[in-house]
């Protein structure tokens, strides 16, 4: 092939995640960088920390520093920009409170905000001072907060474990500041719902619950994807719907998957293709 006859292609949209690195590629930055060329827009990576893991456990975290974080941060949003930024995993609270600065300063749209607070097992991963950061920080500029049921328990200090608790969970996340709030991943029977709230009506989502191991990576994914959606001006709620879908396929095409011994991940790649 030369040169005349490779094909010109219009430019991407750009998107940006402020994540940390996951070494067994499931969950964390690579799920987001993943999903991100999945659906087609350019992705850029903002790292808060090293991590050591993978399907059985975590193994070390490495925080990166503060100073770094906003180098990193000043670097991308000065000269690229993002039409959408999605957050993960911080951990720590200095480097909450240097993010939020720098997403208000660049003002930059569609912010998605994964509290990452509390891994698979439900146990919380960081201190009481890593939530309070969040709640004062991140949460009054999040376009779009995604809590699964224990992290929104976490943020709010009260149980949400029903439908009706899930969505007076969202009405207080919105009420202390976030536009518009999805809970994940609320079992009720044999389905998994997720419940958004938009600011004004609720939105559900279920699927039926699926028996595996590797769901390992599956909230990054579908917070990843809704943050591709919305950097293309998908409204909310069919964003949040298209997500729920291909996160739920993605669950469904890893079941027979056995890459690590343990928590494996989910199957990001081409639904036609090899996988
Ligand atoms: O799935 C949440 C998550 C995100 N990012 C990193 C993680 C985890 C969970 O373990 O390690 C780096």
């Amino acid at each position: 092939m030369n040169g005349s006859t490779i094909e010109k292609t219009t430019p991407p949209v750009k998107v940006l995640t402020i994540a940390g690195s996951d070494s067994g590629g499931a969950a964390g930055l690579q799920a987001d960088l993943k999903t991100f060329t999945l659906l087609g827009v350019y992705g850029m990576s903002v790292v808060t920390a090293v991590t050591a893991q993978n399907s059985l456990a975590v193994t070390a975290v490495h925080p990166l520093p503060p100073a770094f974080v906003a180098a990193q941060l000043d670097a991308v949003l000065s000269d690229y920009g993002a039409a959408a930024v999605k957050t993960g995993f911080i951990g720590r609270e200095e480097l909450v409170e240097i993010i939020a600065d720098r997403l208000a300063a660049y003002a930059t749209p569609n912010r998605l905000v994964d509290p990452v607070l509390v891994n698979h097992r439900g146990e919380s991963m960081f201190g009481p001072a890593v939530t309070e950061a969040y709640r004062r920080h991140l949460l009054p500029l999040a376009d779009l907060l995604t809590p699964n049921r224990r992290e929104a328990e976490l943020l709010l200090n009260r149980p949400v474990t029903t439908l009706s608790e899930a969505a007076e969970a969202a009405r207080r996340l919105a009420d202390q500041g976030a536009k518009a709030v999805l809970i994940k991943s609320l079992r009720v029977g044999d389905e998994l719902v997720d419940l958004l709230f938009d600011g004004r009506t609720d939105h559900y989502f279920r699927a039926a619950h699926i028996e595996t191991a590797n769901t390992h990576g599956s909230g990054d994914m579908l917070t990843a994807a809704v943050t591709a959606y919305r950097a293309q001006d998908i409204p909310l709620a069919a964003a949040v719907q298209q997500a729920h879908a291909l996160t739920q396929r993605a669950i469904a095409a890893a079941v027979t998957w056995r890459l690590g011994a343990g928590h494996g991940p989910v199957a990001i790649a081409s639904q036609s293709g090899k996988w």
